[in-house]
């Protein structure tokens, strides 16, 4: 028999704790056990998995966490760098979904379509960090690009859904479109920083000393690491928009060598996780409510930036829930155990 590993979801009742148990589902992972870990405010609850219901247990009251093999983190930052750790030292490789280590030399940042070579770091650390969102439906697409034509700069400009601030967020926005309909005042805004209701804010993340938000330094700083070039010029604005999931990005590229927008179709097109959506005359193109619910990334728009020589600009739309967190999460366990476990 095909062999079954014991897997964690840390995090598990988060949007995206629940969607890394769906896919696990959906993906067929070889699964023997599951077990679910969540803060205290999620005491007594329990989740499905494959037809049954699985206890949530309080991360917070472990006496320790052995017996576990694969353990995919979507507890946040702090949480992942107390106990991402401690799941390691107990056995488990951990696929951590949080910022908390990214940038960590010792820590592979993977994207499976894009640098899967460098998945053998995990052994430094026994983890692996999941990019964000807006980096992985960009670095797929950058990638057959790249290795085309070699990329010199990105300029990306981001619209963001708001499932990326969790379920609070998608409530935030169905109340006010909801007293927006009857006429009411909107209700206050507590989880974004204005009306996110027929508004956009180019604000995710906190602001930085240089002017960025972190999520706009994310995607520069990620986006080298996993392209192994730090010497790729990349500038982002992150913006969130009223859209409930999938993010979409205009991405401006300059190249090296010259790619005409016929050969960077095809070069998107053969490329494993991108579906080109391509066909402006028919109204053909990538659209948020297409990619919802879907694990490729989208790519259309494919025309040439005419304002330089060897330029492109192309829409990149993906489920940021699922290819921008869940689903990368779950096929990185998927190479691990294909390769190493
Ligand atoms: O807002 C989005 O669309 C994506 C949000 C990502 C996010 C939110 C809070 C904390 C992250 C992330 O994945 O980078 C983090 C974090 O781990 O720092």
């Amino acid at each position: 028999m095909a062999k079954e590993f014991n897997v964690a979801v840390v995090g598990a009742t988060g949007a995206v704790g629940r969607m890394m148990i769906k896919v696990l589902e959906e993906r067929a992972f070889p699964v023997k056990n599951l077990r679910l870990f969540a803060s205290p405010r999620s005491r007594g609850k329990t989740l499905p998995f494959k037809g049954e219901e699985i206890p949530v247990d309080v991360l917070e009251e472990q006496k320790g966490f052995s017996g576990i093999d694969i353990a995919l983190f979507s507890a946040g930052a702090s949480r992942s760098l107390d106990y991402a750790p401690r799941f390691a030292a107990d056995g488990a490789v951990v696929v951590d979904n949080s910022s908390a280590w990214r940038m960590d030399p010792k820590v592979p940042l993977i994207v499976p379509e894009v640098n899967p070579h460098a998945l053998a770091g995990y052994k430094n650390k026994g983890i692996i960090a999941n990019p964000n969102c807006s980096t992985i439906q960009m670095v797929v697409a950058l990638k057959p690009l790249h290795d085309y034509g070699r990329l010199k700069r990105v300029v990306v400009a981001t619209y963001q859904a708001v499932s990326g601030g969790g379920q609070k967020a998608v409530d935030e926005l169905i109340n006010q479109v909801k007293a927006w309909c009857k006429g009411e005042p909107l209700p206050e805004p507590r989880v974004f920083a204005h009306q996110i209701a027929f508004n956009c804010l180019p604000h995710i993340d906190v602001f930085l000393e240089n002017g960025y938000t972190k999520e706009e330094m994310k995607m520069v700083n990620e986006t080298k690491k996993i392209m192994e070039d730090p010497s790729i010029a990349v500038t982002a604005t992150t913006v969130r928009v009223p859209v409930f999931y999938g993010h979409a990005e205009a991405v401006n590229l300059e190249t090296e060598k010259k790619i005409t927008v016929e050969k960077a179709r095809e070069l998107l097109a053969d490329f494993p996780g991108i579906i080109l959506l391509d066909n402006p005359e028919a109204k053909e193109y990538p659209l948020p409510i297409y990619a919802a619910g879907r694990d490729e990334v989208f790519v259309g728009r494919v025309r040439e930036d005419e304002s330089i020589p060897h330029g492109l600009n192309i829409w990149v739309v993906a489920d940021n829930l699922r290819k921008g967190a869940a689903t990368n999460a779950v096929q990185i366990a998927e190479l691990l155990v294909q390769k190493f476990l």
